[in-house]
């Protein structure tokens, strides 16, 4: 069967439907959708081989622990130039592409941005035709599945490979010790097809001893048998000991195998290793794969290079993201888990620690510092070339404030790389109705070169254009309707304004702002005071399974739901809808249908957010604070056309260094906080809901609130109130607003990212 089809750069859907038939034996109506998809994995595989391309010299690994890249079918299809002649073909022959997405299983390697973003890298780099290749771990369980019992989160995993086609086993293995004891990493594939590009891979590490049955409620399992659970599940939070532990264990086995792979390809292409740098690029995404620095010394040892020499190579290959300014998410290992697991890299890590002591005298510099802790990104800042943050906001705090002692020691690696997002996926793929006006507008340059946006602003005044705009984004809602109905059986009203807040269920994001203000309109509503349309705030996210305080926020949440629902007065108005089992399929059809983008993270906190890039470029309007890459939205937008409010990041620095915030001075000081908060734990919710989750909840925000959400209350509502007005009042203005949102985004395309990181950091080209 293989290679017994040739398709042309056009593919005709008649050329399709004589490939499918070929590969069934069969006419398409008689097809199964099992064989379809079966036939068309086949069709992309072989098109994708066509695109692989040598490398010539220097070629880029992308190290991560988490891949969240989603469905492949469509994404492939469309990479490859194929999507619109075979979904034209199975209309013609009665079958449905969504039928066949649905065959396609989720791989959610991921918890969310740094994932996603990962993903988003590698097929932009495929795009721009540079050699890439990710490397990881072929998580047996990707995030946990979610599911709403009583109102709560409880856990289910997510056996996403039972169903998985395109992750392939090689033969390809290499012999990883830890805690003394040698284990076979084997290396499994997955092409990566870029749009018109070449084909890279996301290369992913497995053991073949994995055992499921290990799991036992949910998803706990038994930690102690690393053979059995090594690469079981991916990470969603380290509450416990011995996840911390595992967690060691699975990035050690990821970066060991991962060297050793680079290090055999280099020597494949000509390198002696001492020629490192001519041959490998390397990037450590967050400090998950960090390791990677005194292993690749470790084995740079074993060839035969000395100390000095492999430290000076290292340097040169490795840099350095950062993902965080949150201090309980920099990894930091107690030197007794590394003793444990990696006793091989200790001599190691203590000689780098030693010079980093001879270089500086700055003990907050240190990687192991006198309390026996290793400080991971300190490794990284020392010992790569480049230490970059995600958005301008985020690397200026980074220099400015958290890692400003190493600013100070190496000015010169620190730079600033504004995250972004593919287009094939976030606007050819999810919003088809967009993408297909857009070109009819200004043609299809803009799927390789986003910058070609910007052409859409001369129809900024065009009333036409503007109504159309208008009916994609009514059709969207509708589609997005249909599948909350199809999905998780809630109904929706398209003609309301669609509010939507997705991302990871953390404190610094505050769903529990929204969730406040929420409160707040149920009672305006309540007192008369009716809000100028009606309003459907839509809520995805998973919460760490183990942190207590998002999982109350969800609970308060759909508890509201249900109050508001139970109520005829309010319910007319305001509709909460909290999507169960968030992931990107799901964001696939709730961004298209977004009007209002909630990026209200506390200033200073999310380094940049990718979700608020999805949002605008489908047209939807940004509801945020000055945090992370929302601050280079609002420049390139113009204030006119975004709602800004809340406190500066300077302001809530300022606040933290004099740790002069107390939640209850303003709870006692507000009659609207205080209204909002006490209703928690009024009859009505506690007989929705669970009294003591409801309790904790109003105790966390009027004790502790650590994250500001009061603050920032009267300010989001007034914000938040005059977009739904401008929503309600002047749809004309909005969709215009909607239109440069759209023809601004340009500059938020990861091909732009990963162009930059090239330009300052990999120089693949040379
Ligand atoms: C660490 C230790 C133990 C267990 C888990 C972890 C862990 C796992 C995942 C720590 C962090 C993460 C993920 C972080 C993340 O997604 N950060 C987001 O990265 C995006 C891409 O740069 C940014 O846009 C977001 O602002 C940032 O929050």
């Amino acid at each position: 069967m293989k290679g017994a089809f040739i398709i042309m750069k056009e593919t005709s859907m008649k050329e399709i439907e004589t490939i499918l038939t070929g590969i069934c034996k069969k006419e398409i109506e008689q097809c199964s959708y099992e064989e379809l998809y079966a036939a068309l994995l086949c069709v992309t595989e072989e098109e994708s081989k066509k695109h692989i391309m040598p490398v010539k010299k220097r070629k880029l690994y992308y190290i991560s622990a988490e891949f969240l890249i989603g469905k492949l079918l469509s994404n492939n299809l469309i990479n490859l130039g194929l999507y619109d002649a075979v979904k034209a073909c199975l209309e013609a022959h009665g079958k449905s592409m969504t039928a066949l997405e649905e065959m396609d299983s989720e791989p959610s390697l991921g918890n969310g941005g740094l994932g996603r973003l990962a993903a988003c890298f590698l097929d932009s780099l495929a795009t721009l035709k540079l050699p890439g290749d990710g490397i990881g771990l072929r998580y047996h369980c990707g995030l946990f599945r979610q599911k709403f019992e009583q109102r709560s989160q409880s856990e289910l995993p997510d056996f996403w490979l039972s169903g998985d086609k395109w992750v392939k086993k090689s033969e390809e293995t290499y012999t990883v010790s830890l805690a003394g004891k040698n284990y076979t990493a084997r290396l499994y594939r997955l092409a990566v097809t870029g749009y018109e590009g070449r084909t890279n891979y996301l290369n992913l590490f497995d053991l073949d001893t994995v055992d499921a049955s290990v799991i036992k409620d949910g998803i706990s399992f038994d930690k102690t048998d690393i053979a059995k659970n090594l690469t079981l599940f991916l990470y969603p939070d380290d509450s416990d000991e011995e996840g911390k532990l595992l967690r060691v264990y699975q990035q050690y086995f990821m970066v060991s195998a991962g060297a050793q792979m680079i290090l055999s390809e280099c020597e494949e292409r000509g390198s002696n290793c001492h020629d490192l740098y001519d041959y490998a690029a390397i990037q450590i995404n967050d400090t998950h794969p960090s390791m990677v620095i005194p292993e690749l010394i470790r084995l740079l040892g074993e060839k035969g290079i000395d100390f000095e020499e492999a430290v000076e190579i290292v340097t040169k290959v490795c840099a350095y993201t950062n993902h965080t300014i949150l201090a309980e998410a920099l990894e930091k290992w107690p030197k007794h888990y590394l003793d444990t697991v990696v006793p091989q890299l200790i001599p190691i890590i203590e000689k780098l620690d030693k010079l980093v002591r001879e270089r500086t005298g700055d003990t907050s510099a240190v990687i192991i510092d006198d309390a026996g802790i290793v400080h991971m990104a300190h490794m990284d800042i020392h010992f790569t070339h480049s230490t970059n943050g995600v958005a301008a906001l985020h690397t200026e705090i980074l220099k400015n404030s958290e890692l400003n002692q190493f600013f100070k020691l190496y000015p010169d690696k620190f730079n600033n790389k504004t995250n972004g997002i593919t287009f094939r996926r976030w606007l050819l793929k999810c919003n088809p109705r967009l993408t297909d006006w857009i070109e009819s507008l200004i043609g299809a340059e803009f799927k390789k070169d986003a910058s070609k946006l910007e052409e859409l602003g001369s129809y900024a005044e065009d009333e036409s254009v503007l109504k159309q705009l208008a009916d994609i984004k009514h059709e969207n809602k509708e589609v997005l309707a249909r599948w909350l109905e199809h999905t998780q059986h809630i109904s929706v009203n398209p003609d309301s304004v669609f509010m939507i807040q997705s991302k990871r269920l953390h404190e610094y994001k505050r769903q529990q702002l929204n969730l406040l203000y929420l409160i707040h309109q149920y009672f305006e509503i309540k007192t008369g005071h009716i809000p100028p349309a009606a309003v459907t705030a839509i809520f995805g996210a998973k919460a760490a399974p183990a942190y207590t305080t998002a999982k109350d926020i969800i609970h308060a949440l759909l508890t509201l739901s249900k109050v508001i629902e139970e109520d005829s007065e309010v319910s007319k108005w305001i509709q909460i809808v909290f999507v169960e089992n968030y992931n990107v399929t799901a964001a696939e059809k709730m961004i298209p249908a977004c009007d209002l983008s909630e990026q209200i993270s506390l200033a200073s906190k999310e380094a940049s957010g990718t979700g608020n890039m999805k949002f605008m470029l489908n047209g939807a309007l940004t509801l945020g604070t000055l945090d992370g890459a929302n601050v280079e939205i609002a420049e390139a937008v113009g204030n006119e056309n975004i709602y800004i409010f809340g406190q500066s990041s300077n302001q809530v620095i300022r606040r933290y260094a004099h740790g002069d915030y107390l939640a209850g001075e303003w709870y006692e000081a507000d009659a609207n906080i205080r209204r909002a908060i006490d209703f928690l734990t009024s009859p009505v919710m506690i007989n929705s809901g669970t009294k003591e989750k409801l309790a904790r909840l109003k105790k966390e925000l009027t004790e502790k609130d650590w994250f500001q959400t009061l603050p920032d209350f009267n300010a989001y509502i007034v914000r938040k109130n005059q977009a739904i007005a401008d929503y309600a009042l002047n749809p004309t203005e909005w969709a215009r607003k909607a239109l440069v949102n759209i023809s601004k985004a340009g500059f938020f395309s990861s091909d732009r990212t990963i162009e930059e990181y090239n330009r300052d950091i990999w120089h693949l080209d040379e």
